[in-house]
C-alpha cells in the first residue's frame, strides 16, 4: 500500500503527535508540511485541522483516530496496550490531555505568546495573567500523575505519553510554564527522560508558531 502520508506541521502538537506514534512503531512515513488552514486540509477535514493520514486510498483525520489507525495496522511496539484496564487509562488522559489541557496549555497560554490577538503583535499579557493559575493547576495534576511511575498509563511507554510531550515541549520554553515547572519535579523529570527518546528528537520541530495559509 506504500508509505503512511502525514499531512501537517511538526510545529503543531497534534502532527507531531502522530509522527512520534510513526517513530515509535519503526513506520516508514512521509510527512508532507501544509499551513494551518490549507485547502489541502479543508479537503479532508470538515474544520480544516491539521493532521490528516493519507494510506493508499484510506484519508483519516483526527490525531488519536490516525494513532490508533497506525497502531493497530503495523507491527512494532503497541502503543495503546491491549489490555483493557492499561487502554482504558490510555484513553483517559489522551482525552483529559485533548479536550482540557490543550483548550489551556495551547490554545490559551501557548497562542497568547505565539499568535496574540493584541494590535502591536505583543503576547497579550490579560490573556496570559488569566490563565497561569489553570496553567500551574494542570502542571501540578500532571505532575502527581506521572509520580509513581514516570509514566501516564501504567510503567509503559504509550500513546498517553506521546499525547502530552509536544505539548510540554513549548509550555516549558514559555516564563510561566518554566516557572510551573520547577515547582513541579516529577513532571520535570519525566520530561527529561522522554525527551532523550529518539521518537522525539526526530520530531523536533522547527522554531516559531506554524504558519497560516492566507484566506481565499
Ligand atoms: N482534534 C484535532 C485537533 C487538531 C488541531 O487543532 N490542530 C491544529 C494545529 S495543532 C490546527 O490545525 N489548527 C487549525 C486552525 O487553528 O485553524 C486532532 O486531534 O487532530
Amino acid at each position: 500500500m506504500g508509505k503512511p502520508e502525514i499531512i501537517g506541521s511538526l510545529r503543531s502538537t497534534y502532527t507531531r503527535v502522530v509522527c512520534m506514534a510513526c517513530e515509535e512503531k519503526g513506520i516508514e512515513y512521509v510527512l508532507t508540511e501544509t499551513l494551518l488552514g490549507s485547502s489541502e486540509l479543508f479537503a479532508v477535514h470538515p474544520f480544516g485541522k491539521m493532521p490528516l493520514l493519507r494510506h493508499g486510498d484510506f484519508e483519516l483525520y483526527e490525531s488519536k483516530a490516525i494513532a490508533t489507525y497506525l497502531d493497530r495496522s503495523f507491527p512494532g511496539p503497541q502503543l495503546i496496550p491491549s489490555d483493557p484496564r492499561l487502554a482504558g487509562v490510555v484513553e483517559q488522559w489522551v482525552s483529559l490531555v485533548n479536550t482540557v489541557m490543550d483548550v489551556t496549555l495551547t490554545r490559551t497560554y501557548l497562542l497568547a505568546y505565539a499568535a496574540p490577538k493584541t494590535t502591536d503583535g505583543k503576547p497579550d499579557r490579560k490573556a496570559i495573567e488569566a490563565v497561569v493559575p489553570a496553567v500551574r493547576q494542570q502542571i501540578g495534576i500532571l505532575n502527581e500523575a506521572v509520580a509513581e511511575t514516570g509514566h501516564l498509563a501504567g510503567d509503559q511507554f504509550t500513546l498517553a505519553d506521546i499525547n502530552l510531550l509536544p505539548i510540554l515541549y513549548w509550555v516549558r520554553q514559555l516564563p510561566e510554564g518554566a516557572d510551573a515547572f520547577a515547582a513541579a519535579p516529577h513532571l520535570a523529570a519525566y520530561y527529561e527522560r522522554h525527551a532523550t527518546r529518539p521518537s522525539f528528537k526526530a520530531t523536533t520541530p522547527p522554531s516559531g508558531p506554524p504558519s497560516r495559509a492566507k484566506p481565499s
